[in-house]
């Protein structure tokens, strides 16, 4: 791989102008790939034009909160070297989701026999009418244009407990894809068929299992390092200032999970709101980088979010150090 083992020594935080969430980082090929949130605060003219006649109608209907009316598109980024990173815009747009009218966010992309698979978090209000939950969208390349493969969720809101938010897809050692989501202080995992757009049970016969951490408030991750799977989230409120990162670690994909404590908090510094993160290795090495969004200390504005990425290190004994945030 091409992929430089140095580390970003001359990258900056913010690691892209504008404001962008819920980063989750990849390595497809030879570049890291970043697939945000987008929170469109009036710099794309005219938005609306493109909504179809069932979603304009939908949109009329309801009284949503102000970030469905910029998260309506995704922009993703990509990299040689995590620091000088390339936009590729409009991966997916809610207007080809034909089942969602508001907005589209916390994407989460994996790479399965040549096409690339997105889910992702639409609407979150759900009604007979109108559904919401995640969806799955497919691509021949991995900067999209993304195109939704089944045509309606694939996880919704009834199913045990957990807000259909939040996903986070995972490919075990075996080939096994489990996909980890949930809001509402509610953590599941289920287990995704070969297709990546269908769901499987697990040998017991349950289908949505619930592993929900002590502290776990939404922004799920799974990696796992020399055997032991680290089951990361965020905690505190998504648009106060103590938003933060955790995690517990254990011996399977499905735990059980030990609480290991807080490794990112905002700092008075540099930045507050500091959360819904993803992890990268970079090829080769045992060199560990955070991704992450905060929000700019004299913003207050819960939607106005910037992404870095930071260095994260693991202990010799296999717990994870405290992340120095930075603006470098
Ligand atoms: O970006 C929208 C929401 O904000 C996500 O679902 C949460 O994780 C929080 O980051």
């Amino acid at each position: 791989m091409a992929l430089l083992t140095g580390g970003p020594a001359a990258a900056e935080n913010p690691i892209v102008p504008g404001w962008y969430a819920d980063p989750e980082i990849r390595i497809f090929g030879d570049r890291y790939w970043i697939y945000p949130t987008y929170s469109d605060h009036g710099e794309t003219p005219d938005v609306s034009k493109h909504f179809s006649e069932r979603q304009k109608k939908l949109r009329e209907q309801k009284t949503v909160r102000p970030s469905y009316h910029f998260q309506t598109f995704f922009n993703v980024f990509s990299s040689p070297d995590l620091v000088h990173w390339t936009k590729h815009s409009h991966a997916l747009d809610v207007e080809n989701v034909a089942w969602a009218a508001y907005a589209v966010w916390a994407p989460s992309a994996i790479e399965k026999d040549g096409k690339y698979y997105l889910f992702f978090g639409a609407n979150d209000i759900q009604s007979d009418d109108q559904p919401g939950g995640i969806g799955v969208a497919v691509s021949d390349r991995p900067e999209g244009p993304f195109k939704d493969a089944i045509g309606k969720p694939l996880i919704d809101a009834f199913h045990n407990g957990a807000q259909p938010i939040d996903q986070f897809v995972f490919r075990d050692d075996d080939g096994q894809h489990y996909l980890y989501y949930g809001g509402w202080k509610h953590c599941n995992v289920v287990r995704l068929g070969d297709d990546l757009t269908s769901i499987e049970p697990f040998a017991d016969g349950t289908t949505y299992k619930e592993i929900t951490p002590p502290g776990y408030v939404e922004g799920s991750f799974m990696v796992k390092r020399k055997g032991v799977y680290y089951l990361m989230w965020s905690e505190g409120g998504w648009t106060g200032p103590d938003y933060s990162v955790a995690y517990a670690m254990g011996p399977s994909p499905t735990g059980p999970f030990k609480p290991m404590g807080k490794i990112l908090s905002q700092d008075f510094k540099i930045a507050r709101g500091a959360g819904h993160h993803s992890v990268v290795n970079v090829p080769g090495t045992d060199d560990w980088y955070i991704a992450y969004h905060r929000r700019p200390l004299d913003e207050d504005s819960g939607e106005r979010r910037q992404l870095a990425i930071d260095r994260m290190i693991f202990n010799a004994d296999g717990t994870i150090a405290p992340v120095k945030m930075t603006n470098e």
